[in-house]
């Protein structure tokens, strides 16, 4: 496919954008954590989708070296924002199984390269997916332990539609959890899907984390999340991904 080839070239020729779309405290409204989201622009294709080139850069390795760059942009973004909008100010990164595995872009690496900006660990969130906890060897353990002794938080994403066994919840020390979107759709005061949400915050709660809702795009699906304890909230209903200036601009205005 014609997009593996020219990913390669797009990170040396600079096509690779960051957007950042907020997190929002579902008690008190206030900003301090945002997740980074990659996007291409492809020089014929326009904006490339990250559902599209992520899995093409899985399979070719690139995602290694294009998820290095998605960190440092991260990182000097928090910095700002740490400054300009709110010193807690976390910003979620997502890593795929693929760089868990890899012997670059080490969880290591990472906390070195915080520490020479003279930033703590609890900076950047790491996103994981269910599927790197079923799998995970002593090496993932490793690399999430080393995550862990640096301060990064983990997230786990997309819960509840990959797999139905828990028992990895038990194993991992897991900070924050995120329901994916398939359970905040459709979210009424009588939907299954509420009864599915107050029991994945529960049992969360029960285990030290803390929830994160993703897809809220109605103010009835807010009220009800806040309603059942949710913790954070990301969708549009608060705002759409956008680059760096324009999310400051937002954060300056929501203040
Ligand atoms: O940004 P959406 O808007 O289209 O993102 C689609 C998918 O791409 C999501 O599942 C998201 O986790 C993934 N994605 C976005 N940015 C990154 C990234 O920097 N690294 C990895 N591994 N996945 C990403
Ligand atoms: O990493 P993850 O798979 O969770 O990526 C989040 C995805 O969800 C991105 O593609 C992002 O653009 C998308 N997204 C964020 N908020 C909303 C929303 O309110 N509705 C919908 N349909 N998608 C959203
Ligand atoms: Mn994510
Ligand atoms: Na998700």
């Amino acid at each position: 496919m014609r997009l593996a080839t020219d990913l390669r070239s797009a990170l040396a020729e600079a096509q690779f954008r960051v957007h950042y779309q907020p997190i929002v405290d579902m008690a008190t409204g206030e900003v301090h954590k945002a997740e980074a989201l990659v996007r291409w622009q492809h020089p014929q294709r326009g904006l490339v989708s990250p559902g599209l080139f992520v899995p093409i850069a899985e399979a070719s390795g690139v995602i290694v070296e294009l998820g290095d760059w998605v960190f440092r942009q991260a990182v000097q973004q928090v910095a700002a924002w740490r400054v300009s909008h709110d010193p807690r100010f976390q910003i979620s990164v997502n890593k795929s199984p693929v760089q868990f595995r890899s012997a670059a872009g080490t969880a290591q690496a990472w906390a070195r390269h915080l520490a020479d900006q003279g930033l703590p660990g609890e900076c950047v969130v790491v996103e994981i997916t269910e599927g790197l906890l079923l799998e995970a060897d002593s090496h993932v353990f490793e690399q999430l332990a080393h995550l862990k002794q640096a301060g990064m938080p983990v997230s786990l994403d997309d819960f509840g539609t990959g797999y139905s066994s828990l028992s990895y919840l038990q194993k991992f020390d897991i900070d924050f959890l995120k329901i994916d979107q398939v359970f905040v759709r459709g979210l009424s005061a009588t939907s299954k899907n509420i009864a599915l949400c107050k029991a994945i915050i529960g049992m969360a709660h029960e285990l030290g984390m803390k929830v994160v809702a993703e897809g809220v795009e109605t103010e009835e699906q807010r009220q009800l999340l806040q309603a059942a304890g949710c913790d954070y909230g990301q969708g549009y209903l608060f705002a759409r991904p956008m680059d760096g200036e324009s999310l400051s601009r937002w954060l300056a205005e929501t203040e």
